[in-house]
């Protein structure tokens, strides 16, 4: 049997396991792992610059392709406690990535040692699997089991921890017959999807709800199969963005408290069934559920059993993969379709339909300084289909997914239940280490892009080309919005008169300098008419110099975006459109 140390034997698993990149600090209680590494070869390593970005990287590539599994590596101690956002982020969304850590040697754990803390109980509620590995003989059957977890069910993160002198003892191990253990999904049955049906079939005015559960299935061709077999009207969660393309007949807009159509949540109301397929319910697509379940009847299909019941009792659930619970329903469907047994849905389509078309919010302003809406329409002329939106939370995120268009899924990379500030700078890196041929846009506020924008030094060493749009009101504009409810606009200002950049006018930050300082490629924007121009530029830049170009857009500091605590009570604070030249770039034209 082959002798080797354990960390040999984990980078040989690594690779069977189908991994080549690694995200990662190193530090001197993880460096035998480093050490097999690099005798390995088989793994390229991306220098981050905080290991709190190793962790988002991480994530960026795992959502960027089907089966991608991304993989972090730190040393102990606070490397492990940098990357708990890390996790928090990718569980909460059902991402899996794998964090490895290195730890004081078996023998000194208790003793308080340097940078000797508990990782693994600190992590063991964000992940499907952390533990501290004691045995080295353990080592390869822990890392089996973590790829197993991390795509068995619902995908999440395991954090493996490995003591120094776990790392550098020797076992025996043969990576040549080594096998990736069975993934475990449950699927639905020809009955479940015959009820789940049946239910459908009695409504007048159904929907399904697509969540992330369908990306993760890989299953978005099969999702529009079955929306158009039975001419059943989707609407995409957040998570599920892109599962139906924004301009396909039956994508009838985003439900939800802020990041929603007016449209979507109009025929959410006016709907009478609902077919959830991989969603979560999420409160801040359901708003308070009175109003969101009043008068419908709901079927919920999830990978995972406690997640059925969880948020309220559907009438009927279905514990199944989002990908096997569709190719059934699609089945039982085709059968009903030959019985001439389904009904026609033309109608309430076409009432759908009506409602994208003259529902749509007002993006055309020339103010000066510019508006927000005005962006997005922008960058709705200058990307085209094949784009990749990486964005996280705030004013700006919540815009996005009200004016952008998303055409595919994994075309919408948001750190969608945590929104943890700063998660979109190295998640867009990790995007592009993973896809480098890809158009990636990454989008932040001001304060998003300050929390980790030291990463960019990482796409100007690793040359990885993103196209990032800053939108900086020099405000935490979110937090400032939110508090007029308290009547106050307290500790949500980033304005400041910034010595060096008199020409800022009390922006503060000089971002320009920041980045070009960092390796990259800035240009800044004050006119709306400017904007285009300055993408188009940015495009160019990102080709001669494929490092992350970054356009910013000065906007005027206070603009309230459209958001309410009921989808029957989002608020409005801007005109509407009432023409197709209010909304220019609006997928369904008024006129
Ligand atoms: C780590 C973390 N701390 C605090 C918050 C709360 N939070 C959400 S949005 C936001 C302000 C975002 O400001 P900016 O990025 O400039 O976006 P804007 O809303 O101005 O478009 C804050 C503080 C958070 N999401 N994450
Ligand atoms: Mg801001």
């Amino acid at each position: 049997m082959p002798r080797m140390r354990s960390v040999d034997a984990a980078v040989a698993i690594l690779e069977r396991e189908g991994v080549d990149t690694a995200f990662g600090v190193p530090g001197a209680a993880i460096n035998p792992f480093y050490s097999a590494m690099r005798a390995h070869g088989g793994i390229r390593h991306i220098l981050a610059r905080h290991v709190e970005g190793a962790s988002h990287m991480a994530e960026g590539y795992t959502r960027a392709a089907a089966g991608n599994i991304g993989v972090c590596v730190g040393t102990s101690g606070p490397a492990g406690t940098d990357m708990i956002t890390g996790l928090y982020s990718a569980g909460a969304d059902s991402i899996p990535i794998l964090a490895i850590t290195g730890q004081a040697p078996v023998a000194r754990l208790h003793k308080e040692d340097f940078q000797a803390v508990d990782i693994a109980s600190i992590a063991a509620p964000l992940c499907k699997l952390a533990t501290t590995v004691l045995e080295p003989a353990q080592v390869p059957g822990a890392f089996q089991l973590a790829f197993h977890l991390m795509r068995s069910g619902r995908p999440g993160p395991v954090l493996l921890d490995l003591p120094f002198d776990v790392q550098l003892a020797e076992i025996d191990f043969d990576p040549d017959t080594y096998e990736p253990m069975p993934v475990d999904k449950p699927r639905a049955t020809r009955a479940q999807a015959a009820k789940a049906l049946d239910l459908l079939e009695r409504s007048e005015r159904p929907l399904i709800v697509a969540g992330g559960g369908v990306v993760n299935a890989d299953a978005a061709g099969p999702l529009v199969e079955l929306a158009e077999l039975l001419g059943v009207p989707v609407v995409p969660t957040l998570m599920g963005w892109g599962t139906i393309p924004d301009d396909h007949p039956l994508m009838v807009g985003m439900v939800g408290l802020q990041t929603s159509h007016r449209y979507g949540n109009a025929t959410m109301l006016a709907a009478d069934f609902v077919l959830g397929i991989g969603n979560r319910w999420a409160n801040r697509h359901t708003g308070g559920l009175d109003v969101y379940r009043s008068g419908r009847t709901f079927v919920h299909v999830d990978i995972e059993p406690t997640q059925i019941g969880r948020v309220f009792p559907p009438d009927y659930g279905i514990v199944s993969d989002a990908g096997a619970a569709l190719a059934v329903l699609i089945e039982v469907a085709r059968e009903r379709q030959g019985a001439g047994r389904l009904v026609d849905r033309s109608a309430w389509a076409q009432q759908c339909r009506d409602r994208k078309r003259t529902m749509q919010r007002r993006t055309h302003f020339d103010d000066m300084p510019i508006k927000p809406q005005r962006v997005y329409e922008e960058m709705n002329k200058a990307f085209g289909p094949e784009t990749r939106y990486v964005s996280t939370i705030g004013l700006s995120q919540i815009a996005a997914a009200q004016f952008l268009h998303v055409y595919g899924p994994r075309h919408w990379i948001n750190a969608g239940q945590a929104g943890p500030l700063g998660w979109t700078v190295p998640a867009a890196l990790g995007v592009c280490v993973a896809d480098p041929e890809a158009t990636v846009v990454a989008l932040t506020g001001d304060y998003d892009f300050q929390f980790m924008m030291e990463e960019l030094a990482v796409g100007a060493q690793f040359k990885l080309p993103f196209l990032h749009v800053l939108v900086n009101n020099s405000y935490l504009g979110l937090i400032r919005q939110s508090q007029r409810g308290f009547d106050m606009d307290y500790c949500v200002q980033l304005s400041f008169d910034n010595v060096n950049s008199p020409e800022l006018n009390g922006y503060g930050v000089d971002h320009v300098k920041v980045i070009e300082g960092l390796g990259c490629k800035a240009l800044r924007v004050f006119e709306p008419d400017a904007i285009l121009p300055a993408l188009q530029q940015a495009r160019k830049l990102l080709a001669e110099h494929r490092v992350p170009v970054v356009v910013e857009v000065i906007l005027e500091r206070v603009t309230n975006i459209a958001m309410g605590t009921e989808i029957d009570n989002v608020v409005e604070f801007e005109e509407l459109a009432r023409s197709a030249a209010d909304a220019p770039t609006a997928i369904a034209l008024l006129d």
